[in-house]
């Protein structure tokens, strides 16, 4: 993990903007605060991926966030959108910097880009969306090591092949439950049972409606606690008591936003 901080380190001074990848439905638990650190004065944009996996409005509202404490940003779905409102964020943030150049004589440069963010985030996605090109996956394979590309996306832009990953930090279990719902850590690194339970949790709270249809619950059991919610859902999966493969199915259903559209994260108050 210390290598691949360098690295990102490392690749992050050869280029001219860095595009932060973060997952729109958990918008903050899915940075890495190490991150600030390593950007220093380097220009750069919050990409919120996932836009239709997230809840529109909460979208809006984190992009707002950011923008209001002086960070641009943008939500895309990298599976459907043309991306060019990426090109058009990128080129109006480096508006300054292109003027100059313009003023040297430099008239046309392609901008070097980087993404980075935590896996799973959809980085190899967005930057083979980016350059309409299946590329990004070469260079998951072991073996021959091959030297740095640049991708050329557009007329404008120039992507760095590899995307830097980031690791997410966090100590609040939390962000843990909320990371591991999203599909950001590992299966294995978490208990199924409380991520679950943390999930029938906040659509209890957020969209009931959509848990009760989808899982055909009558009221009482709405009423009654998360644990309780857990058995009668096992037992509508025909899993009798397996909660253990009620829980899987369940975080997966999630996952694929087969209970509505959600958003995870909650604005921070007194931001000022
Ligand atoms: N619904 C939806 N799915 C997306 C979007 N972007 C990426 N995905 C999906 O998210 C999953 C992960 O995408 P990748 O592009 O492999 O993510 P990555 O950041 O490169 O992941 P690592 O290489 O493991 O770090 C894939 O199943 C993608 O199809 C999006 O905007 N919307
Ligand atoms: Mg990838």
């Amino acid at each position: 993990m210390a290598k691949a901080l360098r690295q990102v380190k490392e690749n992050i001074k050869k280029v001219d903007i860095v595009l932060e990848l973060v997952d729109a439905r958990l918008p903050e638990s899915s940075r890495n605060p190490q991150l600030s650190e390593i950007l220093q004065n380097k220009p750069s944009i919050i990409i919120l991926t996932k836009k239709d996996l997230a809840n529109a409005a909460k979208t809006k509202e984190w992009i707002n966030y950011y923008e209001e404490n002086g960070v641009p940003a943008l939500a895309v779905n990298s599976l459907k959108d043309s991306l060019k409102s990426i090109e058009r964020k990128i080129l109006q943030v480096l508006s300054e910097k292109i003027a100059t150049q313009k003023e040297r004589g430099i008239v046309h440069k392609r901008i070097r880009v980087m993404c980075i963010g935590i896996p799973n985030v959809g980085k190899s996605t967005l930057l083979n969306h980016l350059v309409k090109k299946n590329v990004a996956q070469v260079g998951n394979k072991p073996g021959v090591t091959k030297a740095q590309q640049w991708l050329k996306a557009g007329k404008n832009l120039v992507l760095l092949d590899t995307p830097g990953i980031l690791w997410p930090k966090f100590e609040d279990p939390l962000i843990g439950k909320k990371l591991a719902l999203t599909g950001a850590i590992k299966d294995t690194l978490f208990a199924k049972d409380d991520v679950v339970l943390y999930a029938l949790e906040h659509f209890l709270k957020t969209n009931p409606n959509q848990l009760k249809e989808r899982y055909h619950l009558d009221e009482n059991v709405m009423k009654g606690s998360t644990v309780d919610l857990l058995l009668v859902i096992t037992q509508k999966m025909g899993f009798r008591d397996d909660y253990d493969r009620a829980s899987e199915r369940l975080i997966l259903e999630c996952r694929k936003g087969r209970l509505g559209n959600y958003t995870l994260d909650e604005i921070p108050q007194n931001n000022n």
